[in-house]
């Protein structure tokens, strides 16, 4: 369970206990990089949701763009502050009427390429902490980093009110969006990392 607001540790400084400083981005995932044909790509939102929906690459290009800077937080320790990114937010998706969750969505499984997937309350993927993107640092993303398009979860310094999780919990190569009634641990999930992975309760592994 995701602590109460009660709970929540006091948020003192911007680096959470046991991470330190890196200029660098490191590259971390399991597995080889995946191919991108734009032609063939597509993103998909499915399961508790009023209507499902796929969209191509030209489509969802088009849709509009947020600008978001977060600080990312890995559980290999790394922390790196100020990143910019750019993408689509779950509320713009929800605004324009292409993503309405049911009323039995409570959970977000990320599914990526060769069946990778991350899971998060429904709360944390439509909060301001999370992305869809597409962009870094003014540039469409690298192949590494999920081109050419990411989950991204980071913190946000002054909003105490976030649930901030590890970086582990967005999914590069991202392709779709299950919504679903009860969790159902994501790959990193299964493979011992903790399922809440709050930063600040240093919950790493399960
Ligand atoms: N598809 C996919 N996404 C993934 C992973 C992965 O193995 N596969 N690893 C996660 C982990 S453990 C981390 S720390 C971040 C790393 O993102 P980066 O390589 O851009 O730093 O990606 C996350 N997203
Ligand atoms: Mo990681």
């Amino acid at each position: 369970m995701k602590p109460s607001t009660e709970e929540r540790p006091i948020k003192s400084g911007r680096i959470p206990p046991g991470q330190f400083l890196s200029k660098r981005f490191p590259v971390l995932h399991y597995g080889p990089i995946p191919p991108f044909d734009p032609e063939t790509w597509t993103f998909r939102v499915w399961g508790e949701v009023e209507k499902p929906l796929t969209l191509t690459w030209q489509e969802f290009s088009q849709l509009p763009r947020t600008t978001l800077t977060l600080d990312l937080h890995c559980v290999t320790k790394w922390s790196k502050l100020d990143t910019v990114w750019e993408g689509v937010s779950l509320k713009t998706l929800q605004e324009l009427g292409l993503v309405v969750p049911t009323a039995d969505a409570h959970y977000v499984i990320q599914h990526a390429e060769y069946g990778f997937t991350a899971n998060l309350p429904i709360e944390v993927v439509f909060a301001d902490n999370f992305l869809l993107a597409t962009h870094y640092d003014g540039k469409p993303l690298t192949a590494e980093h999920g081109a050419p398009l990411r989950g991204l979860v980071g913190s946000i310094p002054g909003r105490d009110d976030l649930n901030d999780v590890y970086l582990w919990k967005g999914a590069k190569w991202l392709r779709g969006l299950e919504f679903v009634a009860q969790d159902r641990p994501g790959f990193w999930e299964r493979a011992g990392y903790h399922n809440d992975a709050d930063i600040w309760l240093e919950e790493r592994t399960a």
